[in-house]
């Protein structure tokens, strides 16, 4: 069954380091029943094996969920798993290229300063990422910290969605929300909770904005 049509609200990543030790599978299952609008899979270390049996098992609970799925960095994982969308990074895949594999699926793309958000428009992502907002543990070498005005000046400027990622709680999620963010992206306020259900829930926009 297709996703459900969806304008924003909290974008969950899933990142196997930051589950607090928990089973992804299970962490992911949380976020879903938390009301995860979107669920991202985000693995930056082990082997492409475990990746794929990752990928596939949430492709399977976002599907039972109606959850659109994306993968990040891999468009042979995306094609392979049937995501329905691919988020770059800065290094990854140019979004002609990725576009070449993937079609019509969602491409999304990381940008953290106005210069990359405008590039990546330009360059055909349905969506930017943009961040850190604030500051962040969980990304390895994160880009320095961008703050609510330059992702509120990103935002007015983008005719794309606007993905506000780093360093987001539930608090500061309105902030986000009233920048003009239409998604909310958090890793390890939300999957490194003690209640992973509650703490996705506290991004929804009807609870933040
Ligand atoms: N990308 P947390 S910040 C994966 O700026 C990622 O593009 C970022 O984790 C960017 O919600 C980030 O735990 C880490 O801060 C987000």
């Amino acid at each position: 069954m297709d996703p459900k049509p969806v304008e924003g609200g909290f974008y969950a990543i899933v990142d196997p380091a930051h589950c607090g030790g928990r089973s992804p599978v299970e962490v992911a299952q949380q976020v879903l029943s938390g009301g995860a609008a979107v669920l991202q899979l985000r693995m930056k270390t082990g082997s492409d094996r475990e990746r794929v049996a990752l990928a596939w098992a949430l492709r399977e609970l976002t599907r039972t969920a109606r959850v659109p799925f994306v993968v990040n960095d891999r468009a042979d994982l995306a094609l392979l798993v049937d995501a329905d969308g691919l988020h770059l990074g800065q290094d990854d895949l140019s979004v002609a290229d990725a576009r070449r594999l993937l079609g019509a699926r969602q491409l999304g793309v990381s940008t953290h300063d106005p210069e990359q958000a405008r590039v990546a428009e330009r360059a055909g992502a349905d969506l930017i990422g943009f961040g850190p907002v604030f500051d962040t543990s969980t990304k390895e070498r994160p880009d320095p910290t961008v703050g609510l005005a330059t992702l509120a000046e990103v935002c007015r400027a983008a005719r794309v969605p606007v993905v506000a990622i780093g360093g987001l709680t539930p608090e500061r999620a309105r902030e986000a929300y009233r920048a003009g963010a239409t998604w909310v992206a958090a890793i390890s306020a939300v999957t490194a909770a003690d209640d992973v259900a509650a703490s996705a829930r506290a991004f929804a926009p009807e609870v933040g904005s």
